[in-house]
């Protein structure tokens, strides 16, 4: 067996051992990590190991070293804060190299009919996964270090924390894990306990010396991109992109597709959601789960400013929810991750402002604007003080007018959740908040009204199974499109989406006592079909909306405040407070339900249903379907 220099090894704080063959590993670290980390090196040769402990001096050794290495520069015009620039070639999540590994295909998709593409996820066989990753891995390290992560989704002690340990040779990786988990000794102290982790192997796939030079000194290999999980051995291996959900993988990898299996197997649900705390102006404090696509303003809605007085929002999470049934049969969740990655153009103090307050310091910027005092811009920003100029996020000269952004549109904020002002009181507790509804939400300019209730559980299922969105076709500018997401969920199903629903709809069924939440439909952005404009103003108007899905929570009866429609139940006249919004608003239109445009909706969802999840959609969701399609029967 080939022998590697290793690193001072460091566990809580004390230089252990300086380890020179590989086979010395066990001594410091858990035997299962010691196995895991082993056969990492051995595939990936780095030239030397470094088991994280998150103290702060290794965070800051870990900056100054990115500092050195061109990846990062300092923002002197905040605390902590820093700002990274990408190669333009690795900007994004790539979904089109994110796979599924398992035995079977229908283990990961439904496989769609005659011959179409899944829209549900990719799969990629046990043979072509081994032929793929022997064509990355062996070697990939060579000449950098290689960081050990112990993490944590959700908080230590947390009985819905999950562990993992990522392995990989990004230092920016590293700094950003720190943020998005918790990162360090009090994990592996866990792990020498026997807990189980995830093992998370992650390379740029830029062995040194290089064969061709980086760009903006960010290391990573375009061409080679591969996301993969293997939920049957709870594996994740990703080469090739050093950004966001392709390499911190706690995140989408983990707390979305390798959780949403490990929820499946053991009866709970991990899923794209937001959470809040909402309490009314007599105290009384209620927390929601909300499912939103991307560019429907998740993050805005998680740190809301309630426009209506007396009325307080909280935040517990902007991106993923954790949800498991006490021993009550209250569904309890925990937000798995430890920051925000937000997106950063559009965010500004009017449409965010607690988020704002919470990157002003410790935050890692990537892909956004610089002033020349030392600070970031994107777009949605107040223009600079005079004197003040811009540099783009490829680094060139930039001024207001110019035909590219300045921040990249997918340019983003790592920032700790502790710092936002709204933070939940809860948000770390051990047993995680009582969820009373859940909310599913898309960007639909016509037809949808402002919220509704679903009837029931499955139909809920359903409203979930159903939910569609806008989006802007990307490259091609084909106009908007109305796409569909089921859960919001889309990227991210770590199995077959018919057993997703079939795992959904069994909440129901599940043995001992059970208290559903409501799940609710909300749609901010409906147009007016004449001018164009929204119907509703939205952002901190919002807590309207959640003020009467917060009655409903409470009601003594079906009806309470509510009256029955094709889609579900929907507010009585004037259950909505619009005092204070002027008149302005036309209550009608919000909830006017055109038979044509659900006749037309019902037709679409049917297709869909057939084409992409065929044999695996439940009896029920069909069942449910056909019910919408009586209901809005001329
Ligand atoms: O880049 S991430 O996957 O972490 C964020 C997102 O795309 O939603
Ligand atoms: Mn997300």
């Amino acid at each position: 067996m080939s022998c590697l220099l290793l690193g001072v090894l460091r566990r809580s704080g004390t230089a252990v051992v300086g380890v020179r063959c590989l086979a010395s590993i066990p001594s410091t670290l858990p035997p299962a990590v010691a196995e895991f980390v082993k056969g990492a090196a051995e595939e990936c040769k780095p030239a030397n190991i470094h088991v994280v402990t998150g103290s702060p001096e290794e965070l800051q050794d870990i900056y100054a070293g990115l500092q050195k290495e061109g990846m990062v520069k300092k923002l002197p015009k905040y605390e902590n804060c820093w700002l990274a620039r990408t190669d333009p070639r690795d900007v994004a999540r790539v979904e089109s190299k994110t796979v599924i590994v398992t035995k079977q295909e229908r283990d990961t998709i439904p496989i769609p009919s005659g011959g179409a593409k899944s829209q549900l996820g990719s799969w990629m066989s046990e043979a072509d996964f081994q032929k793929a990753r022997e064509e990355r891995f062996p070697g990939c390290m060579a000449g950098r270090t290689m960081y050990v992560i112990p993490f944590s989704m959700g908080p230590v002690n947390s009985s819905l924390a999950k562990f993992g340990v990522q392995v990989t040779d990004s230092p920016y990786v590293v700094a950003s894990m720190g943020v998005m988990t918790r990162m360090g000794s009090a994990v592996m102290d866990k792990l020498a306990q026997g807990a189980e982790f995830v093992r998370c192997q992650h390379s740029l796939g830029r062995p040194l010396p290089l064969k061709a030079p980086l760009v903006n000194s960010w290391p990573c290999n375009p061409e080679k991109v591969l996301i993969s999980h293997l939920p049957d051995s709870r594996q994740i291996l990703s080469f090739g992109s050093g950004y966001g959900g392709n390499s911190l993988l706690g995140k989408k990898c983990f707390a979305l597709r390798i959780a949403s299996r490990i929820a499946k197997d053991e009866g709970w649900l991990a899923e794209h959601m937001l959470i809040l705390g909402i309490t009314n102006p007599r105290g009384v404090k209620r927390y929601v789960a909300a499912a939103f696509p991307s560019a429907c303003g998740k993050t805005n809605l998680a740190m809301m400013k309630p426009a209506m007085p007396g009325w307080t929002v909280e935040c517990v999470g902007d991106d993923i929810a954790w949800m498991k049934f006490d021993s009550q049969g209250k569904l309890r969740a925990i937000n798995p991750e430890n920051g925000f990655f937000g997106v950063a153009p559009g965010t500004s103090v009017k449409t965010n402002p607690h988020a704002m307050a919470t990157i002003a310091k410790n935050t890692v910027f990537t892909n956004v604007g610089e002033t020349s005092d030392g600070g970031v811009w994107w777009e949605g920003l107040d223009a600079p003080a005079p004197g003040v100029t811009l540099t783009d996020w490829h680094g060139k000269a930039w001024k207001i007018g110019d035909a590219t952004p300045c921040a990249h549109p997918n340019s983003r904020f790592c920032t700790p959740a502790g710092q936002c002002p709204i933070i939940d009181p809860l948000w770390e507790s051990d047993e995680g908040v009582p969820i009373d509804a859940i909310i599913f939400g898309g960007r639909r300019p016509e037809g949808v009204p402002l919220v509704y209730e679903s009837f029931n559980w499955r139909h809920g299922v359903f409203v979930g199974a159903a939910m569609r969105s806008e989006t802007t076709a990307a490259a091609e500018h084909k106009g908007k499109s109305i796409m569909h997401d089921p859960f919001a969920m889309r990227p991210f199903f770590g199995y077959n989406f018919g057993d997703y629903l079939a795992h959904w709809l069994g909440m129901e069924a599940r043995p001992g006592p059970t208290q559903l939440p409501k799940i609710f439909h909300v749609n901010w952005f409906r147009k007016d079909p004449a001018s164009g404009a929204f119907l509703w103003p939205g952002f901190g108007e919002n807590a309207r909306v959640l003020e009467w899905i917060f009655r409903r929570c409470g009601r003594q009866s079906e009806a309470e405040a509510a009256k029955r429609s094709i889609v579900g139940w929907v507010p009585e006249d004037g259950a909505i407070d619009t005092q204070g919004l002027g008149g302005k608003v036309d209550m009608g239109a919000l909830f006017d339900l055109p038979k044509a445009f659900w006749q037309k909706e019902v037709g679409e969802l049917r297709a869909y249903f057939s084409q992409q999840v065929g044999a695996d959609l439940p009896a029920q969701v069909g069942e449910e379907l056909n019910a919408l399609e009586e209901r809005v029967r001329d």
